[in-house]
Protein backbone atom coordinates (compact mmCIF):
# COMPACT_ATOMS: atom_id res chain seq x y z
CA UNK A 1 0.00 0.00 0.00
CA UNK A 2 1.49 2.98 -0.71
CA UNK A 3 0.99 6.30 1.81
CA UNK A 4 1.43 9.37 1.75
CA UNK A 5 5.19 11.13 2.02
CA UNK A 6 4.59 12.63 5.11
CA UNK A 7 3.06 8.91 6.34
CA UNK A 8 6.47 7.25 5.09
CA UNK A 9 8.34 10.08 6.81
CA UNK A 10 6.95 9.62 10.29
CA UNK A 11 6.72 5.52 9.89
CA UNK A 12 10.29 6.22 9.21
CA UNK A 13 11.23 7.81 12.20
CA UNK A 14 9.67 5.52 14.00
CA UNK A 15 11.46 2.44 12.84
CA UNK A 16 14.18 3.74 14.31
CA UNK A 17 13.06 4.70 17.62
CA UNK A 18 10.94 1.71 17.75
CA UNK A 19 11.66 -1.69 19.80
CA UNK A 20 13.76 -1.70 22.79
CA UNK A 21 13.61 2.31 22.94
CA UNK A 22 15.57 3.53 25.80
CA UNK A 23 17.64 0.87 26.45
CA UNK A 24 21.25 1.01 25.92
CA UNK A 25 22.46 -1.95 23.88
CA UNK A 26 26.05 -0.32 23.77
CA UNK A 27 28.69 -3.40 23.03
CA UNK A 28 25.84 -5.56 21.45
CA UNK A 29 26.19 -7.95 18.34
CA UNK A 30 24.04 -6.44 15.04
CA UNK A 31 23.05 -6.31 11.91
CA UNK A 32 21.23 -3.17 11.25
CA UNK A 33 21.54 0.40 12.87
CA UNK A 34 17.79 -0.49 14.16
CA UNK A 35 19.14 -3.15 16.77
CA UNK A 36 21.01 -0.02 18.52
CA UNK A 37 18.40 2.33 18.83
CA UNK A 38 19.03 3.56 22.13
CA UNK A 39 19.97 7.33 20.18
CA UNK A 40 22.92 7.65 19.43
CA UNK A 41 24.18 4.34 18.76
CA UNK A 42 24.23 2.67 15.58
CA UNK A 43 25.80 -0.87 14.14
CA UNK A 44 29.56 -0.63 12.99
CA UNK A 45 29.66 -2.24 9.53
CA UNK A 46 33.44 -2.83 10.70
CA UNK A 47 32.72 -4.67 13.98
CA UNK A 48 28.67 -5.39 13.81
CA UNK A 49 28.79 -4.31 17.19
CA UNK A 50 26.47 -1.14 18.58
CA UNK A 51 28.38 1.56 18.93
CA UNK A 52 28.13 5.22 19.66
CA UNK A 53 27.64 6.84 16.39
CA UNK A 54 31.12 9.31 15.98
CA UNK A 55 30.32 12.99 16.04
CA UNK A 56 32.88 13.99 14.07
CA UNK A 57 31.14 15.37 10.33
CA UNK A 58 32.74 15.18 7.16
CA UNK A 59 32.60 12.81 4.33
CA UNK A 60 32.52 9.65 6.61
CA UNK A 61 29.28 10.10 7.90
CA UNK A 62 27.39 10.01 4.60
CA UNK A 63 27.24 6.24 4.47
CA UNK A 64 25.91 6.38 7.97
CA UNK A 65 22.76 8.64 6.90
CA UNK A 66 22.16 6.66 4.03
CA UNK A 67 21.99 3.62 5.87
CA UNK A 68 20.01 5.04 8.80
CA UNK A 69 17.82 6.91 5.57
CA UNK A 70 17.09 3.95 3.69
CA UNK A 71 16.02 2.08 6.63
CA UNK A 72 13.98 4.49 7.77
CA UNK A 73 11.85 5.07 4.20
CA UNK A 74 10.65 1.65 4.60
CA UNK A 75 7.50 1.04 6.91
CA UNK A 76 8.95 -3.00 7.18
CA UNK A 77 7.14 -3.39 10.80
CA UNK A 78 3.84 -2.36 9.10
CA UNK A 79 3.72 -3.83 6.25
CA UNK A 80 3.34 -0.75 3.89
CA UNK A 81 6.33 0.64 1.99
CA UNK A 82 6.76 4.09 1.52
CA UNK A 83 9.96 2.95 -0.62
CA UNK A 84 8.57 5.49 -3.47
CA UNK A 85 8.56 8.41 -1.62
CA UNK A 86 12.57 8.21 0.04
CA UNK A 87 13.74 11.55 -2.31
CA UNK A 88 10.98 13.93 -0.19
CA UNK A 89 12.15 12.36 2.40
CA UNK A 90 15.98 12.31 1.99
CA UNK A 91 15.79 16.07 0.45
CA UNK A 92 13.89 16.64 3.30
CA UNK A 93 16.18 15.26 6.17
CA UNK A 94 19.88 15.55 5.12
CA UNK A 95 20.29 18.58 7.30
CA UNK A 96 18.75 17.32 10.18
CA UNK A 97 19.91 13.86 10.65
CA UNK A 98 22.82 14.63 12.81
CA UNK A 99 21.12 16.15 15.74
CA UNK A 100 19.22 12.82 15.71
CA UNK A 101 16.08 11.67 13.87
CA UNK A 102 12.88 13.71 15.42
CA UNK A 103 10.54 10.85 17.40
CA UNK A 104 6.93 10.17 15.73
CA UNK A 105 4.50 12.82 16.46
CA UNK A 106 2.09 12.44 19.55
CA UNK A 107 -1.35 12.32 17.68
CA UNK A 108 -3.05 13.72 14.53
CA UNK A 109 -3.21 16.98 15.83
CA UNK A 110 0.46 17.38 16.91
CA UNK A 111 0.94 16.08 12.97
CA UNK A 112 -1.93 18.79 11.62
CA UNK A 113 -0.35 21.24 13.75
CA UNK A 114 3.18 20.99 12.36
CA UNK A 115 2.02 21.11 8.94
CA UNK A 116 2.62 17.13 8.22
CA UNK A 117 -1.45 16.16 7.05
CA UNK A 118 -1.72 15.11 4.10
CA UNK A 119 -5.42 14.21 4.10
CA UNK A 120 -7.28 11.52 6.26
CA UNK A 121 -5.24 8.53 6.33
CA UNK A 122 -2.54 6.72 8.11
CA UNK A 123 -0.11 7.84 10.20
CA UNK A 124 2.62 6.50 12.83
CA UNK A 125 2.26 8.64 16.30
CA UNK A 126 3.37 7.78 19.60
CA UNK A 127 1.14 9.29 22.14
CA UNK A 128 2.47 8.38 25.31
CA UNK A 129 5.92 10.34 23.99
CA UNK A 130 9.08 9.04 22.54
CA UNK A 131 12.02 6.87 24.37
CA UNK A 132 9.27 5.85 27.05
CA UNK A 133 5.97 3.49 27.34
CA UNK A 134 4.41 1.93 24.73
CA UNK A 135 5.89 1.50 21.37
CA UNK A 136 4.52 3.94 18.27
CA UNK A 137 1.59 2.89 16.42
CA UNK A 138 -0.32 3.25 12.94
CA UNK A 139 -3.30 5.09 13.89
CA UNK A 140 -6.34 6.47 10.91
CA UNK A 141 -6.41 10.45 11.31
CA UNK A 142 -9.23 12.20 10.60
CA UNK A 143 -8.04 15.62 8.37
CA UNK A 144 -10.89 17.08 6.93
CA UNK A 145 -13.61 17.16 9.67
CA UNK A 146 -14.55 19.35 12.04
CA UNK A 147 -10.91 21.78 11.83
CA UNK A 148 -9.05 17.81 11.46
CA UNK A 149 -6.19 16.75 13.75
CA UNK A 150 -8.64 13.55 14.90
CA UNK A 151 -6.98 10.06 15.82
CA UNK A 152 -9.35 7.25 15.36
CA UNK A 153 -9.61 5.20 18.68
CA UNK A 154 -12.93 2.99 17.55
CA UNK A 155 -14.37 2.13 14.58
CA UNK A 156 -17.36 -0.81 15.28
CA UNK A 157 -20.53 -1.71 13.46
CA UNK A 158 -23.27 -3.96 14.68
CA UNK A 159 -24.30 -7.19 15.30
CA UNK A 160 -27.99 -7.20 13.93
CA UNK A 161 -28.39 -3.74 12.07
CA UNK A 162 -31.70 -4.96 9.75
CA UNK A 163 -33.44 -6.12 12.89
CA UNK A 164 -32.10 -2.36 15.03
CA UNK A 165 -34.21 -2.25 18.08
CA UNK A 166 -34.05 -5.78 18.60
CA UNK A 167 -32.27 -7.21 21.79
CA UNK A 168 -29.88 -9.03 19.50
CA UNK A 169 -28.68 -6.09 18.15
CA UNK A 170 -25.22 -4.26 19.34
CA UNK A 171 -22.18 -2.82 18.74
CA UNK A 172 -19.26 -4.65 17.98
CA UNK A 173 -16.14 -4.99 18.98
CA UNK A 174 -16.72 -2.78 21.77
CA UNK A 175 -13.42 -0.95 23.74
CA UNK A 176 -12.15 -2.22 26.75
CA UNK A 177 -14.25 0.32 28.69
CA UNK A 178 -16.58 -0.34 31.88
CA UNK A 179 -19.57 -1.93 31.73
CA UNK A 180 -22.29 -4.10 33.59
CA UNK A 181 -19.99 -7.24 32.85
CA UNK A 182 -22.91 -9.58 33.78
CA UNK A 183 -24.04 -9.19 30.16
CA UNK A 184 -23.03 -11.54 27.57
CA UNK A 185 -20.62 -9.36 25.05
CA UNK A 186 -19.59 -8.94 22.33
CA UNK A 187 -15.91 -9.20 21.70
CA UNK A 188 -13.47 -6.54 23.01
CA UNK A 189 -10.85 -4.98 21.45
CA UNK A 190 -7.42 -3.36 22.17
CA UNK A 191 -6.00 -3.13 19.09
CA UNK A 192 -6.42 0.58 17.39
CA UNK A 193 -8.10 0.78 14.35
CA UNK A 194 -6.58 1.81 10.66
CA UNK A 195 -9.77 3.08 8.86
CA UNK A 196 -13.54 3.46 9.71
CA UNK A 197 -14.26 0.06 8.57
CA UNK A 198 -11.24 -1.89 10.48
CA UNK A 199 -13.61 -2.26 13.36
CA UNK A 200 -11.43 -2.36 16.57
CA UNK A 201 -10.34 -0.27 19.19
CA UNK A 202 -7.38 0.96 20.98
CA UNK A 203 -6.93 -0.08 24.36
CA UNK A 204 -9.44 2.12 26.36
CA UNK A 205 -6.50 3.00 29.23
CA UNK A 206 -4.53 4.78 26.80
CA UNK A 207 -7.56 7.11 25.14
CA UNK A 208 -6.94 9.57 27.52
CA UNK A 209 -3.49 10.37 26.21
CA UNK A 210 -5.03 11.29 22.68
CA UNK A 211 -7.38 14.31 24.51
CA UNK A 212 -10.63 14.97 25.55
CA UNK A 213 -12.58 15.99 22.52
CA UNK A 214 -14.18 13.43 20.56
CA UNK A 215 -15.75 13.80 17.16
CA UNK A 216 -18.59 10.57 16.63
CA UNK A 217 -19.03 9.66 13.09
CA UNK A 218 -21.64 7.24 11.99
CA UNK A 219 -23.08 6.04 8.53
CA UNK A 220 -26.61 5.60 10.17
CA UNK A 221 -26.48 9.04 11.74
CA UNK A 222 -25.83 12.60 12.38
CA UNK A 223 -21.68 13.21 12.94
CA UNK A 224 -20.89 15.44 16.42
CA UNK A 225 -18.17 16.80 17.95
CA UNK A 226 -18.32 17.26 22.19
CA UNK A 227 -16.09 18.97 24.33
CA UNK A 228 -15.95 17.47 27.88
CA UNK A 229 -18.05 20.15 30.47
CA UNK A 230 -17.36 17.65 33.95
CA UNK A 231 -18.10 15.14 32.27
CA UNK A 232 -15.76 12.56 30.34
CA UNK A 233 -15.70 10.09 28.32
CA UNK A 234 -12.00 9.48 27.89
CA UNK A 235 -12.26 8.70 31.53
CA UNK A 236 -15.19 6.99 32.19
CA UNK A 237 -16.58 10.09 33.94
CA UNK A 238 -20.41 10.72 33.67
CA UNK A 239 -21.42 14.43 33.57
CA UNK A 240 -21.81 17.72 30.95
CA UNK A 241 -20.54 17.76 27.70
CA UNK A 242 -20.40 20.76 25.29
CA UNK A 243 -21.51 18.97 21.79
CA UNK A 244 -22.08 20.61 18.29
CA UNK A 245 -23.51 18.51 15.72
CA UNK A 246 -21.43 18.58 12.31
CA UNK A 247 -22.20 16.19 9.84
CA UNK A 248 -25.94 16.16 8.87
CA UNK A 249 -27.23 12.67 7.32
CA UNK A 250 -30.37 12.30 8.99
CA UNK A 251 -32.44 15.45 8.11
CA UNK A 252 -34.11 15.78 11.50
CA UNK A 253 -33.63 17.52 14.88
CA UNK A 254 -30.81 19.67 13.37
CA UNK A 255 -30.85 21.80 16.62
CA UNK A 256 -30.50 18.32 18.94
CA UNK A 257 -27.60 17.86 20.67
CA UNK A 258 -26.69 15.31 23.69
CA UNK A 259 -25.63 17.34 26.72
CA UNK A 260 -24.29 14.58 28.98
CA UNK A 261 -22.11 11.82 28.77
CA UNK A 262 -23.14 8.81 30.71
CA UNK A 263 -20.49 6.16 31.38
CA UNK A 264 -21.13 2.33 31.36
CA UNK A 265 -20.87 1.26 34.62
CA UNK A 266 -23.67 -0.25 35.64
CA UNK A 267 -25.08 -0.63 31.81
CA UNK A 268 -24.42 -2.18 28.84
CA UNK A 269 -22.12 0.62 27.89
CA UNK A 270 -21.51 4.25 27.76
CA UNK A 271 -23.74 6.19 26.18
CA UNK A 272 -24.32 9.82 24.94
CA UNK A 273 -28.07 11.49 26.27
CA UNK A 274 -30.09 14.43 25.31
CA UNK A 275 -33.73 14.12 26.43
CA UNK A 276 -32.75 10.35 26.30
CA UNK A 277 -30.42 8.22 24.59
CA UNK A 278 -28.95 9.59 21.42
CA UNK A 279 -25.96 7.46 21.13
CA UNK A 280 -25.62 4.21 23.25
CA UNK A 281 -22.97 2.05 23.02
CA UNK A 282 -25.21 -0.89 23.75
CA UNK A 283 -22.30 -4.47 23.65
CA UNK A 284 -24.99 -7.11 24.26
CA UNK A 285 -26.70 -9.03 22.47
CA UNK A 286 -29.20 -10.40 24.82
CA UNK A 287 -31.14 -7.43 25.19
CA UNK A 288 -31.30 -3.50 24.29
CA UNK A 289 -30.14 -2.24 21.24
CA UNK A 290 -27.86 0.62 20.30
CA UNK A 291 -29.47 3.20 19.69
CA UNK A 292 -27.99 5.67 17.03
CA UNK A 293 -30.66 8.50 17.18
CA UNK A 294 -29.79 12.24 16.20
CA UNK A 295 -33.27 12.98 17.72
CA UNK A 296 -31.76 12.25 20.84
CA UNK A 297 -35.32 10.39 22.40
CA UNK A 298 -34.17 7.08 21.98
CA UNK A 299 -36.54 6.62 19.11
CA UNK A 300 -35.45 4.42 15.90
CA UNK A 301 -34.53 7.11 14.22
CA UNK A 302 -30.83 6.09 12.40
CA UNK A 303 -31.09 5.39 8.89
CA UNK A 304 -32.25 2.56 7.21
CA UNK A 305 -31.31 0.21 4.42
CA UNK A 306 -27.43 1.68 4.68
CA UNK A 307 -25.14 -0.50 2.64
CA UNK A 308 -22.38 -0.24 5.57
CA UNK A 309 -23.54 0.67 8.77
CA UNK A 310 -20.99 1.76 11.46
CA UNK A 311 -19.76 4.60 13.72
CA UNK A 312 -16.36 5.62 14.91
CA UNK A 313 -15.19 7.40 17.74
CA UNK A 314 -11.82 9.72 17.37
CA UNK A 315 -9.98 11.78 19.61
CA UNK A 316 -8.34 15.24 19.84
CA UNK A 317 -6.69 17.62 22.62
CA1 LIG B 1 -28.35 -5.57 22.46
Amino acid sequence: MRVPWSLGLVGALSVITSGCRGESVLGMPCNDDRECNAGGQWCDPATLVCVEIPTDGGGGDGGRRDGGRSDAGRMDAGGTDGGGTDGGFDAGFDAGLDAGPPPPPLDCRAIRDLGLSVGDGLYRIDPDGPMAGAAPFDAYCDMTTAGGGWTLVYAYTFTAYAAFTSGANAVTPIPSWPVNATFPSVPVSTTAPTSLTDYAALDYARWPELGGSFLVLSTISDGLVCDEAGGSLVNGVSGAISCSKVIFLSGLCPAVVPTQFLNGVGRRGPALNASNYYYYWDGTTDSNWPTHDPCGANMANQLIGVGTPRGAILLRR
